[in-house]
């Protein structure tokens, strides 16, 4: 897209958190006036930090106290992604290999998709220790009629001494309805409907008895009625389960109690009130029979968990009305803390938050770690797996989720945020911090730096690289990291980026950073402004370890352009290898 086409709105992603970054002056020795007023310098390249916290911005009336032990979660910045389908909760076998289900795409060429009579669940063999080098392998696909609903999902899955449970559960009335003039994605969520079972991981199948009619917990709900067990994911004990208390596989689920006037979508496959708790024995003979569960039922006068057989006692472990959705468990052992990823899904076509809560105890109280808005932009299904817990300390482990399944609906597309955010299976480094410990971004990748949430549009796009590599927070660039780093097709004075907001920003700094390569450098550039101001700018370092800083009296401005000028003499693809641009703090 030429950067004078006319652009779609995006939102962008704000940060209400205190970020200050001290606006720095321009030193005497090293500033150089322009003819705009504006003041150039040098600046040293952030040394990228070996990992980041997301910010934590949980919304007014959030009922979690925030954990005094975990007090937030960063990013290395080390992630893959893998085949084109969503819906891996993966579940780690005593053979030391990882199942999983999968659907809604392909995996190796294979498809599945569970909407309509001919639904089908897809499952898969995950290969290797390295969350970086995994083969997912063995794919298959089975064939359940969601009937009378119109969809029939994947969801909880465990593999317990051999035995591979699969459940399976229904949503309504479509993949796409409009209501009231919006756009919501499988608004209802249906009954759960059971396991079928494989004893020879996933080559052959036995259907479970329950049907969507009826079901294993007897829920019902064509209507939009509310369900409690619908989406049920087994806790995530470690290999084999051996961290479970009491040899019991548990399942956590998300819904709701009350169904009276209710936004359309308030318990969807993304959306719901509360978490509730459920358990049983894992075996063939009990995993289909609801009389061998039991259901979390509150804590008595003394604190402590009751349980009940009767379903119609079952009570919330957590609750948080309108801000809960898909919940998953698991258990660290490093750190003996349960941890429950709950992502609010918004409108379910929306962006969506994801928040990471801990307890000591399966059945809570529990503590927030961290709020993340808009983590994805729109990750969902997020989980994680036991196996990738880092074995010393607990506290280095992988994010595993898909994202963005809606970018461009409506016109709305989303980023990958963070960078390897997609459709698929997304495996992301995480690290749960301690109090104290410093985990601030760098210059680049603070929220101050808008340029991270501005829509990106270039001149043209060498093949193998791509805009966005000039936003994503690291200066660096061929030959290593070309993914770090945009880079035009044969330009040199044509070449052009253009940051786009879908709101006026008032800005009063831009950081440039050339190609690190010594082929390609720009020797002088302007920048263009939605306000018709330009400001021209000299030469940026050639091998980036430096960047070009231009501050300017606060303009607030809805997009800006960077136009090159003049290059170095032999240049072939310009390009930058990161652009900058501050907001005013408020
Ligand atoms: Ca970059
Ligand atoms: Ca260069």
């Amino acid at each position: 897209m030429k950067p004078t086409s006319p652009l779609p709105l995006v939102a962008v992603l704000v940060f209400t958190c205190g970020w200050v970054l001290p606006l720095q002056a321009a030193g005497p020795a090293d500033a150089k006036q322009s003819g705009s007023g504006a003041v150039e310098r040098l600046v040293d390249a952030p040394q990228p930090k070996p990992y980041y916290a997301w910010p934590s911005s949980p919304p007014a009336g959030c009922p979690f106290a925030k954990s005094d032990t975990l007090v937030g979660i960063a990013f290395t910045g080390r992630h893959a992604e893998y085949t084109g389908a969503d819906t891996w909760y993966p579940s780690w076998a005593a053979d030391g290999n990882l199942y999983s289900p999968w659907t809604d795409g392909n995996v190796n060429g294979l498809g599945s998709g569970s909407g309509g009579e001919n639904a089908t669940t897809g499952h898969a063999t995950i290969l290797g220790d390295d969350p970086l080098h995994l083969v997912v392998t063995n794919q298959g696909v089975f064939k359940s009629s969601p009937r009378p609903y119109e969809g029939r999902y994947p969801c909880g899955s465990l593999v317990y001494d051999g035995v591979w449970y699969y459940g399976t559960y229904c949503l309504h009335p479509s993949g796409s309805v409009t209501h009231e003039g919006a756009l919501y994605n499988w608004p209802w969520l249906g009954p759960f409907v059971g396991f079928r079972w494989s004893a020879d991981f996933g080559k052959t199948w036995t259907q479970t008895p329950c049907t969507p009619e009826k079901p294993l917990f007897g829920e019902h709900a064509l209507k939009g009625e509310p369900v409690k067990i619908s989406a049920p994911h087994f806790v995530d004990f470690g290999r084999n389960m051996e961290h479970s208390p009491d040899g019991k596989a548990y399942l956590v689920a998300q819904g709701s109690s009350d169904g009276g006037n209710r936004r359309f979508a308030y318990n969807s496959w993304i959306t719901a009130d509360d978490v509730y708790l459920i358990r049983v024995t894992p075996s063939i003979a009990n995993m289909n029979d609801a009389s061998k569960y039991e259901f979390f039922a509150g804590h008595d006068a003394q604190g402590n968990p009751v349980w009940t057989g009767d379903f119609q006692k079952i009570r919330p472990v957590a609750e948080w009305r309108d801000h809960m959705g898909c919940v998953t468990m698991t258990y660290n052992p490093g750190l003996k803390k349960y941890l429950m990823c709950v992502t609010d899904g918004g409108t379910t076509v929306s962006r969506y938050n994801t928040y990471v809560l801990e307890s000591d105890r399966v059945t809570g109280p529990w503590k927030l770690v961290t709020h993340m808005s808009n983590f994805g932009e729109q990750a969902y299904f997020v989980n994680l797996p036991s196996k990738f817990i880092n074995k010393d300390d607990g506290r280095g482990l992988w994010l595993c989720y898909a994202a963005n399944f809606s970018s461009g609906w409506g016109g709305t597309t989303f980023k990958s945020q963070p960078p390897g955010s997609r459709y698929g299976m997304c495996l992301q480094e995480i690290r749960l911090l301690k109090p104290g410990e410093d985990a601030s971004p760098d210059l680049l990748h603070s929220p101050a730096n808008i340029a991270r949430t501005a829509e990106v549009t270039v001149s043209s796009t060498h093949p193998d690289y791509s805009a966005g590599g000039a936003v994503d927070g690291v200066v660096g660039g061929y030959p290593d990291h070309i993914e770090r780093e945009w880079a035009s097709r044969g330009e040199r004075d044509t070449a052009m980026i253009r940051l786009t907001w879908p709101a006026p920003q008032t800005i009063n700094r831009v950081l440039l950073f050339d190609r690190p390569n010594d082929l390609d450098q720009v020797t002088s550039g302007m920048l263009i402004f939605s306000d018709g101001s330009t400001i021209s700018t000299g030469a940026l370092p050639d091998n980036a370890q430096k960047g070009l800083e231009v501050s300017f009296v606060p303009k607030t401005v809805q997009w800006l352009i960077f136009a090159v000028n003049r290059t170095k003499p032999g240049t072939q693809n310009i390009g930058l290898s990161e652009i900058a641009v501050f907001a005013v703090q408020p």
